[in-house]
């Protein structure tokens, strides 16, 4: 047995935390995280959970999600003072076992619930558990701000989106191969942007919200956190690029694809 504040999941989504909003990703309260934890893990850290609080409705079901356990940000809680104070800003949530309801068993001692962003994040989860087979356990949120100002210039379908990025520097199409989701602006925490960014789950693994933010999956904290700042660091280029006047050159799909054949990477031709 060990303590929630020793364990090494726990350690890593705090310090990715702390790590987003210094680089300017995570304003005020903006953006969320969760992680779905190991058997093993909850088995090491399970005699400091308490069951003695009300189950809440999810706001959709996730019947593969049954009886697991999330480490999740706090609605409202703020990332530049998680590290600081990980108990009043983040809770472990145990599922029931018909994938409708949470309970929150650690953390978020003061009070408070899940991010607003919960049934997104859990439905995504939903959907990456069963098409990666229980691989991917990290959905992330950030509000990174290249990424969003090419939003309100670049085309809002994900073919012409991801190829612009993918233009940026050869490494982004293999570090997502299957490309990126873009939807419209949608009412944040709500069912529709939890449906639909699920409906893009099933072929990305990074969505971008038009005028909002990105969420991306991953089996651990280093690709995700990797996916998001290539993303990001691509998106900074191409502001760069559109305010010295716009592309004068850009690689050819076929130099795109070589690549990824390079690195045996099964590339989404479909957005090229
Ligand atoms: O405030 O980022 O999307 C948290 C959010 C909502
Ligand atoms: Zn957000």
């Amino acid at each position: 047995m060990s303590k929630v504040s020793d364990a090494k999941f726990f350690n890593e989504f705090i310090d990715m935390v702390d790590l987003c909003c210094s680089l300017g990703w995570n304003e005020r309260n903006g953006g969320n995280m969760s992680y779905r934890i190991s058997e093993e893990d909850i088995a090491q850290i399970k005699d400091e959970f308490s069951y003695d609080k009300d189950w809440a409705e999810i706001g959709v079901t996730v019947e593969n999600l049954a009886n697991e356990y999330f480490l999740v940000t706090g609605s409202g809680k703020y990332f530049r003072y998680t590290k600081a104070d990980p108990e009043n800003s983040v809770c472990i949530a145990l599922i029931d076992e018909t994938g409708t309801k949470y309970k929150i068993v650690w953390g978020l001692v003061s009070g408070g619930r899940p991010t607003s962003e919960f049934p997104t994040h859990l439905l995504n989860h939903s959907v990456k558990k069963d098409i990666t087979d229980g691989k991917h356990r990290l959905v992330m949120h950030v509000h990174p701000v290249n990424t969003i100002a090419l939003t309100f210039v670049l085309p809002q379908n994900d073919k012409d989106f991801t190829r612009e990025i993918w233009d940026m520097m050869p490494e982004c199409a293999v570090v997502f191969p299957r490309g990126i989701g873009i939807l419209p602006l949608m009412l944040t925490g709500s069912i529709d942007i939890a449906k639909a960014t699920a409906e893009k789950f099933k072929t990305y693994d990074v969505v971008v919200w038009s005028m909002h933010g990105i969420f991306s999956s991953g089996e651990d904290f280093k690709s995700v956190f990797g996916i998001i700042e290539t993303v990001e660091k691509a998106a900074e280029i191409l502001v760069k690029v559109i305010s010295m006047g716009g592309k004068k050159i850009r690689p050819t799909a076929e130099q795109i694809v070589e690549v990824c054949e390079e690195y045996n990477l099964d590339i989404n031709k479909s957005l090229l």
